[in-house]
């Protein structure tokens, strides 16, 4: 395999630098399935105060925050309302179903936002027939529309709805605090309009493993029970959590230059021949983009950038997604605009 040398596949590739290492190797650690790790515990109430929550679990995956989320809140046979293009319902592997019992119902959506009126129309009516509607998730920021912002105030109205049909809403923040960044508006803010919300610290955020699941502390009491069950209580885990924290207070703030670097690579590729990017979505640290080229496909020119060490994945047959994140450089950006220059020019 050809080295990489400029990694866009996804802002999880992120390795643990010398200064969260040398802090990982400080953490006072427990037993966390006792409750007694004071590096989890500390990372579970910034976590909680960070969104506006009683309390918060850490977890190992983004994954398994949102399932134990589904799992604490539905019944086996209800349904599931999700925008057709969330995480969950295309790369959770099928989890919903498998392990929670519930079906998933789709609503297409702009820009990763679902039409309110669609919502209101997917709910289900009180009738014998019908699969009761269990939760309503959002995902801020939308990884496959391009990692969009979920506008507050359509937020606001999506909560509104379901609290008036008494409907829990689930809000997968794998990226949140790229939104918070981007946006100018707090964590505490977006988290308001949600009973439960996921947050991960392996991607932007630049640590090695975990996510955490807020809520009130109800809920977080029954879905630590389920993450017993989903086989995610980790022992002496305050060497995860303390990279975690490390990164709460050195990782977020520089998510801009992320988000700086994704606008430069969209800016240098919208002039490449053969190459099309919707600059509406290039709101934070990601880059869709699409492939109309005479030569090329997505996967053909996913290949041929490998070869030149431009590692960035086929997300569709015509889009490919690149991701900025802090090992990912200004100079980087524009080695690869010139790589794609270079690639493209003959045969658009
Ligand atoms: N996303 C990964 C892949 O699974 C696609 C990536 O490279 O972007 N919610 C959202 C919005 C995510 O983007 C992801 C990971 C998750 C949840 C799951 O997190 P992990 O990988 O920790 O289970």
């Amino acid at each position: 395999m050809p080295k990489i040398l400029i990694d866009l596949r996804s802002d999880t590739v992120t390795k643990p630098s010398q200064a969260m290492r040398n802090f990982i190797a400080q953490a006072e650690v427990g037993d966390d399935v006792y409750g007694e790790d004071p590096t989890v515990n500390i990372l579970e109430e910034r976590a909680a105060d960070l969104m506006g929550k009683e309390a918060a679990l850490y977890v190992p995956s983004g994954t398994m925050s949102n399932q134990i989320a589904i799992k604490t809140h539905t019944q086996p046979g209800q349904e599931v309302i999700c925008e057709e293009n969330c995480h969950i319902f295309n790369y959770e592997a099928g989890a919903p179903a498998f392990l929670s019992q519930v079906q998933m119902k789709p609503i297409r959506g702009e820009y990763g936002v679902m039409p309110i009126s669609e919502i209101e129309e997917a709910i289900r009516a009180d009738n014998l027939h019908l699969p009761p509607t269990g939760l309503i998730c959002i995902e801020n920021t939308h990884n496959r529309a391009g990692g969009t912002i979920y506008p507050l105030e359509e937020i606001a109205k999506l909560a509104d709805l379901a609290a008036r049909r008494g409907i829990p809403v689930h809000l997968d923040g794998a990226r949140l605090l790229n939104a918070v960044v981007a946006s100018g508006i707090e964590a505490k803010e977006w988290a308001g309009f949600a009973d439960s919300v996921s947050l991960c610290f392996s991607k932007g955020l630049g640590a090695p493993v975990g996510s955490v699941l807020a809520g009130n502390r109800d809920f977080i009491n029954r879905a630590r029970k389920y993450r017993k069950i989903f086989g995610g209580g980790m022992r002496q885990a305050g060497l995860l959590a303390a990279a975690c924290l490390y990164a709460l207070d050195h990782n977020v703030n520089r998510l801009k230059e992320d988000h700086e670097n994704a606008r430069l690579l969209a800016d240098g590729l919208k002039m490449v021949p053969g190459i099309y990017i919707d600059m509406k979505q290039v709101q934070t640290n990601m880059v869709m983009i699409h492939v109309r080229h005479s030569r090329y496909n997505s996967e053909t020119l996913s290949k041929a950038l490998l070869r030149e060490g431009v590692a960035a994945n086929a997300v569709d047959a015509e889009r490919i997604r690149a991701v900025t994140h802090l090992d990912v450089s200004r100079e980087m950006i524009e080695q690869a605009v010139e790589i794609f220059l270079k690639i493209m020019k003959d045969g658009s």
